[in-house]
């Protein structure tokens, strides 16, 4: 592979301001007086205003994990009144079962092949310390996206998509970066090699290893002070979590506290976070231009005490429980409250939806694998999803379709699994997911016509996705040729 591009990041601002045309004209409002500021922005409110967008991004967090998705053993009562107040999502989407291409996805709106970022440099599922690859730069993120609209925009939480300065949050789009670059089991007890796992604000190392049972916590602190600062204007809050991911770790408000040992504790101090989010938007009085986003990068893991139930599978396969997820959406007024709805949506989906909302629309100079869901969000009678496939990979490998009620396992010679050997001669399968959610009734030779109409859906998404050794329309991830470890400078 060729790691000789080194990104240039002014070039790729002017490339995307030359992008956002008419949005630009925004920002170089700023530099008039302030009456015509002050006019423009009557105008404005008058037409529309803006809303902030808030999305919560569990790691790892099963479909069966919060009470609205039927968990009994955690007590989420914040999630769940979350969803009395807005909408379930229950055919919710990640593009991956495991976390870096998941996260490529929500900040590109792509699948993870289209911007190569399927595999790490040396074809592991996910990114590691000191990488040399990255998101590239030259991707526009939904961040970047929101930035051009004059939001203010905060990553707080787990990012994942490269731990060079290059590829960090506040390379991508973030004006404010406080968390972990990767997973919180890849400190230096995963590897002695590996740093010791490192807390950032913005690009600095301020804490190592990084106190995990206070984590959650300070990531909720510091996402309600980044929305009082912010309150005023539209912003754009990421909160990737790091928790309920192993190893789970809660502070000691919650230690010892739930049915399901520590990853039931973290789960509700997850939800205890959520709860507390929301509070501040009510009381800041911003409830309703607010949308929030709650949902999960891949299913739970077999190991760690999670639950995807009634989906079968784990996270890391392209069963319905690695790649499915509990969604709840809530923008009180807008989006209406108690309802839940079934059609195919995926985190691919947030960044044409949130453009819109904002004004704007996805970049239109790439290929952008989302679709705008406001008429599913917004509860518009009989409307379908807009995606006619969904398409389940596995790193590089497509081994599943979604169209409508079906899902085609395609028969494969060898089904790759994230780690060791692949599983030789997987049969063809076909499961009707409407009366079959949990995957266990193969149904292929009563529908031979469905299984056709799939077969050549998947071998569209060949085509243009690509498969295995075969590359499809993909743009190429970000690279640095000498990564260099996160460290704490000494003081
Ligand atoms: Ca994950």
């Amino acid at each position: 592979m060729k790691k000789d591009a080194i990104i240039n990041k002014d070039i790729n601002r002017r490339k995307f301001l030359k992008f956002a045309g008419a949005t630009a004209a925004g920002t170089m409002l700023s530099g008039f007086t302030g009456a015509i500021r002050s006019t423009f922005a009557q105008v404005q409110s008058r037409t529309v205003v803006k809303p902030n967008f808030v999305i919560i991004f569990c790691d790892d967090l099963g479909y069966g994990d919060v009470g609205c998705f039927g968990s009994k053993k955690h007590r989420t009562p914040n999630i769940d009144r979350m969803a009395a107040e807005g909408m379930r999502f229950t055919s919710f989407y990640v593009t991956s079962g495991v976390c870096t291409p998941s996260r490529s996805s929500l900040m590109t709106g792509c699948y993870p092949r289209r911007v190569d970022m399927h595999e790490d440099s040396d074809g592991r599922c996910v990114l590691f310390p000191v990488s040399g690859k990255g998101l590239n730069p030259n991707e526009i993120t939904i961040a970047e996206v929101l930035k051009a609209q004059d939001y203010a925009t905060a990553c707080v939480g787990k990012w994942h998509l490269g731990d060079q300065p290059e590829f960090l949050p506040t390379s991508q789009g973030f004006d404010y970066y406080y968390g972990i670059p990767y997973s919180n089991d890849m400190g230096t007890n995963q590897r002695s090699q590996n740093p010791p796992l490192p807390l950032l604000q913005n690009t600095k190392v301020i804490e190592a290893p990084a106190d995990q049972n206070t984590l959650t916590r300070r990531y909720t602190e510091q996402v309600i002070k980044f929305i009082t600062a912010n309150k005023d204007r539209p912003f754009f809050v990421y909160l990737p979590h790091t928790m309920p991911h192993n190893p789970v770790n809660s502070s000691e408000n919650f230690r010892g506290k739930s049915a399901n040992n520590g990853y039931g504790d973290a789960v509700e101090e997850i939800d205890w976070s959520t709860g507390e989010i929301l509070a501040a938007l009510g009381k800041l009085g911003i409830d309703e231009r607010t949308l929030v986003v709650f949902t999960s990068d891949n299913g739970a893991a077999q190991r760690w005490g999670g639950s995807n139930l009634p989906l079968s599978g784990w996270k890391g396969s392209t069963m319905e429980g690695g790649m499915r997820e509990p969604a709840v959406i809530r923008w009180p007024g807008r989006i209406p409250a108690g309802q839940t709805c079934d059609e195919l949506a995926s985190t691919l989906d947030l960044l044409p939806t949130l453009a819109r909302l904002a004004g704007t629309k996805a970049p239109d100079d790439r290929i952008i694998d989302g679709e705008d869901i406001w008429p599913l969000m917004s509860g518009q009678e009989g409307v379908k999803s807009p995606h006619e496939a969904f398409y389940y990979y596995q790193m590089d490998q497509l081994q599943a379709v979604r169209s409508g009620r079906w899902k085609l396992h395609l028969p494969l010679k060898v089904k790759r699994r994230n780690w060791g050997k692949g599983t030789p001669n997987t049969p063809m399968k076909l499961y009707d997911l409407k009366n079959d959610i949990s995957e266990e009734n193969d149904v292929a030779d009563r529908h031979p016509d469905v299984v056709e109409r799939l077969l050549g859906l998947a071998e569209k998404a060949r085509e243009d996705l690509g498969d295995v050794n075969y590359k499809g329309r993909q743009r190429p991830a970000g690279w640095v040729v000498t990564p260099m470890p996160l460290r704490k400078e000494k003081s």
